[in-house]
């Protein structure tokens, strides 16, 4: 496997990338689209104000993170302070309000692993899953946007990885491969590993933003506009970073011992974090460090067989990037 690690790019690899810019911008939403979310939170807004007045609505996961696709769905969080009642009356008296003739589908899932409620606007046409106080994921959100304002590459790359993830069926947590969440965090790893780094390391600098969520405190720094020439001694073009994230992810990382972690802008040891055997389901074959909740796996979901799936899958692509003469269809190719 290491002598594959080492293996030299192809020489043609100047002419891809054209055809994978053209791919990324064919994936950007288009701005009427976000204006149709804003259009749909500031209603879901004005129905839940009537009720809790103190309440707030955050928008988080792709459509705020500026890792979003094109006709994606929308992820809100409600948050509100209220003792009284739990989690799943807040959720059925949320269903309960938004049952209006403006929203439609509206259904509250109280036993599902995130509790949500679930509805569609006919208007615009947009499905929407509201969570409640789930705000770690608001912060998370923050973190991967600020990290995308830094170098355009990182943008480029996860669209490339998440497309080429979904077209290949390795998009799906409940099969036991990785959620969105998983791969842009692999991409911000792999491109603080870079040499020279084309990102760095945000929760590793002085904190100029800070945030208590459940009493503890969450910190990094993020005045990225000063950080915008950071990655400009790298000059690695999207079809050079497509093809060694590939050949990484099929030849060069070490599934046995080690847990990539963009907290600290490394590679950590499993022994370290004790991710070494199975607890209960979480088995660690692929440790991917959650930023903030240190003590998630994001990788906890992959099981012995979906394990086999994905690195076949990174080898498939590594395969294609290095010998294929038209990698910007056969890498899309469906499953
Ligand atoms: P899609 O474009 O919808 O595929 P997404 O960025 O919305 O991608 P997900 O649907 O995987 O990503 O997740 C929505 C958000 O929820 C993203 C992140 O802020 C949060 N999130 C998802 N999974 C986790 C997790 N395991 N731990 C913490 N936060 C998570
Ligand atoms: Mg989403």
């Amino acid at each position: 496997r290491n002598l594959k690690w080492q293996i030299q790019c192809r020489g043609d690899i100047g002419r891809l990338n054209a055809p994978f810019l053209a791919i990324y911008e064919s994936l950007i939403p288009a701005e009427e689209e976000k204006a149709k979310q804003k259009q749909l939170l500031t209603l879901l807004e004005k129905l839940v104000c009537k009720e809790w007045p103190d309440a707030r609505l955050y928008l988080y996961g792709s459509c705020a993170n500026s890792f979003g696709v094109c006709k994606s769905d929308i992820d809100v969080c409600l948050a509100i302070n209220n003792k009284e009642i739990n989690k799943s009356e807040i959720l059925l008296k949320l269903a309960d309000i938004l049952q209006t003739d403006n929203l439609q589908n509206v259904q509250a899932l109280t036993r599902a692993r995130v509790p949500i409620v679930k509805l569609m606007d006919p208007v615009t046409g947009i499905s929407c899953d509201i969570c409640i106080n789930n705000l770690l994921a608001v912060v998370n959100t923050k973190l991967l946007r600020d990290y995308a304002r830094i170098d355009v590459r990182l943008r480029q790359l996860a669209f490339i990885v998440k497309h080429w993830a979904k077209s290949r069926g390795v998009n799906e947590t409940y099969q036991g491969t990785l959620s969105s969440y998983a791969y842009v965090l692999m991409c911000i790893h792999f491109l603080q590993q870079r040499r020279p780094a084309i990102l760095p390391c945000l929760q590793g600098m002085d904190k100029t933003y800070s945030v208590t969520v459940d009493d503890i405190e969450y910190s990094y720094f993020d005045q990225v506009e000063r950080l915008r020439d950071f990655g400009s001694h790298n000059k690695e073009t999207i079809a050079q970073l497509v093809w060694a994230f590939f050949n990484y992810w099929a030849y060069g990382h070490d599934y046995a011992s080690n847990v990539i972690s963009v907290r600290t802008g490394s590679i950590i040891r499993k022994l370290e974090k004790d991710w070494t055997r199975r607890v209960g389901n979480d088995r660690h074959l692929i440790c991917i460090e959650d930023p903030f909740e240190i003590t998630h796996d994001l990788g906890r979901v992959v099981d012995k067989y979906s394990i086999k799936v994905l690195r076949e899958e990174f080898e498939r692509a590594a395969e294609i990037m290095q010998y294929d003469p038209n990698p910007c269809v056969t890498l899309f190719e469906r499953y």
